[in-house]
């Protein structure tokens, strides 16, 4: 028995940075995504009673790195005394490249699971089993606009906006394809730790929460792009400020940000993003997409950019 899904990674507008507990994988901090649209993870799982041990491809290369993961994921789903499984991974865009490939990965895993008994598991309960996997794996159940909020010893997801209702683009400028020195994990590990600014990041997180939530109810860009920036680069002042210092950026990624400035000074609706990487997420009015592409492909130190509207949720796409 087989069962596909897919799922697009998602980008955090209010930051996850540092975990409550770290056994459960529980997010210290709720967070705000939006799920993007034309990039996605898909998942094929497929149970056979001839299997001694679960196999992983990822594009169709052996990943024995990923296994340990992604077999307690599917435990997670289905027990850890199923059948063993041959699951097949595919991902049309690159895994190095800063957009949460964990994310897309871990919330096709666990719906492509969940199809393969006849328990039928709430969203709820699979954004939960995706978020012990990664935290953001959670968000990448829903569509559009998602909170994530933590609850006891839980996470509750939920859609604050389809994608269609408040239809942003985003541009993605790519500075570096190298894989990151430090996992966002262990960094996060490291900064709770360590930096002097962690105690006030945890403080301030529900008014940030607070003013994107009304900001995106009114659909202001304005308003969004002014706390979504704060809010990132506080996540970033958290890591630099880290033991050792977690110093994601590179020259080309500051020149983005000026790019995105002067673009806005200019009177373009559009603000960045940063996560645990060098790449430079740019939000936009689907109107003002093209220009905000050409200017940061233009950008010294830009590599490539990706353009994409905003997205569903995980979902199945085949059973065989
Ligand atoms: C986010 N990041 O909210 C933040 C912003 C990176 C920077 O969620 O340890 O791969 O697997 O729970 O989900 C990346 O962290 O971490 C992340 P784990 P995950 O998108």
């Amino acid at each position: 028995m087989q069962r596909t899904a897919r799922a697009q990674p998602n980008i955090a507008l209010i930051k996850y940075w540092g975990k409550r507990d770290s056994g459960l994988n529980l997010p210290a901090v709720g967070s705000i995504s939006i799920t993007l649209d034309t990039l996605y993870t898909e998942m094929s799982i497929e149970l056979d009673p001839t299997l001694e041990a679960d196999v992983l491809r990822i594009n169709d290369e052996p990943a024995p790195g990923m296994l340990p993961r992604v077999s307690a994921c599917i435990d997670s789903v289905l027990g850890a005394t199923r059948e063993r499984a041959r699951i097949d991974s595919h991902g049309n865009f690159p895994v190095a490249a800063g957009l949460a490939s964990s994310a897309s990965a871990f919330a096709a895993c666990v719906v492509a699971a969940d199809a393969l008994d006849a328990t039928e598991r709430s969203r709820a309960t699979l954004a939960n089993l995706a978020g012990r996997a990664s935290g953001s794996a959670a968000r990448s159940l829903f569509g559009g606009f998602v909170e994530l909020a933590n609850r006891e010893d839980s996470v509750h997801v939920e859609s604050l906006l389809d994608a269609g209702e408040w239809p942003l683009e985003v541009v993605v400028a790519i500075t570096s394809e190298h894989e990151k020195a430090v996992g966002s994990g262990e960094a996060m590990e490291i900064s709770r730790r360590t930096s002097p600014f962690y105690g006030r990041w945890l403080a301030e997180q529900d008014a940030d929460l607070d003013t994107a939530r009304q900001a995106i109810a009114a659909r202001d860009v304005d308003a969004l792009g002014t706390i979504a920036e704060h809010n990132c680069l506080k996540m970033h002042s958290v890591m630099w400020t880290s033991r050792p210092p977690l110093v994601y950026w590179t020259a080309a990624t500051i020149a983005c940000m000026e790019t995105v400035r002067r673009l806005r000074d200019a009177g373009t609706p559009v603000f960045f993003t940063i996560d645990a990487g060098p790449q430079v997420k740019a939000v936009c009015e689907p109107s003002a997409a093209g220009a905000v592409e050409a200017a940061l492909a233009a950008t010294p130190g830009v590599l490539r950019t990706l353009r994409t509207p905003l997205g569903e949720g995980a979902r199945l796409v085949n059973q065989a």
